[in-house]
């Protein structure tokens, strides 16, 4: 059975269970990372030798990087749903994918910490730089989502397993931001699917 080691507190786990639940997939979640421990052992880290998670075993194949993982169950077990069959349409989930992990997240992280868990970590110049950045980034998003109802096209995707948590993250933090009706509308459509209700706590 497919094994996800890591703790539904972790945005990049919630991605993967987000997709897991989608494809209602039998699976076992092994709780990992923080207070949970378990990255640091020998036998983890002969896993993904980053130590991090979300780390998937699913009969002997390991996997790590939550998008990548989001990719091989979407190809494995969706392939005319999750994972778009047509190749441009799959190029574009893939760029918001990437456009998530690399463009996002860096501006995502100062706020998630400073706000939610570490709030001594980051700087208040430096909060107030990564908000602007985000802001920036959400309206891109956002003018993306007025052109079309999923971030990859018409249909749920593979795309939007990537994207909904961390615009789930962002929308709930304490603080003031700029309105975005087409983001906001897909956020709402998204997070009532059975498969978010139970990825995002
Ligand atoms: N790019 C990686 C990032 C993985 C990552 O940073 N995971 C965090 C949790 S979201 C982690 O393992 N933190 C340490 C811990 O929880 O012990 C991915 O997308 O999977």
């Amino acid at each position: 059975m497919l094994r996800i080691y890591g703790r539904m507190s972790s945005l990049n786990t919630q991605k993967v269970m987000l997709c897991v639940h989608e494809l209602a997939l039998a699976h076992v979640r092994i709780d990992a990372g923080r207070g949970f421990g378990v990255t640091d052992t020998p036998a983890f880290l002969a896993m993904n030798p980053n130590g991090l998670i979300p780390v998937i075993e699913d009969a002997g194949f390991v996997l790590w990087e939550s998008n990548a993982i989001i990719r091989y169950l979407a190809a494995q077990h969706a392939p005319a749903g999750l994972w778009p069959q047509d190749v441009k349409a799959r190029a574009q989930a893939e760029s918001w994918m990437d456009w998530q992990q690399c463009a996002l997240m860096p501006a995502i992280h100062p706020h998630l910490h400073s706000l939610a868990s570490e709030p001594a970590r980051f700087a208040p110049a430096q909060i107030e730089a990564a908000r602007i950045a985000c802001e920036s980034l959400i309206a891109m998003l956002d003018a993306r989502l007025a052109l079309c109802a999923y971030v990859g096209g018409e249909t749920f995707s593979m795309a939007d397993c990537a994207l909904l948590p961390p615009v789930h993250r962002w929308l709930n933090l304490p603080m003031v931001r700029a309105s975005h009706p087409a983001l906001e509308d897909w956020y709402r459509r998204c997070a009532a699917r059975p498969a978010a209700i139970k990825a995002l706590p």
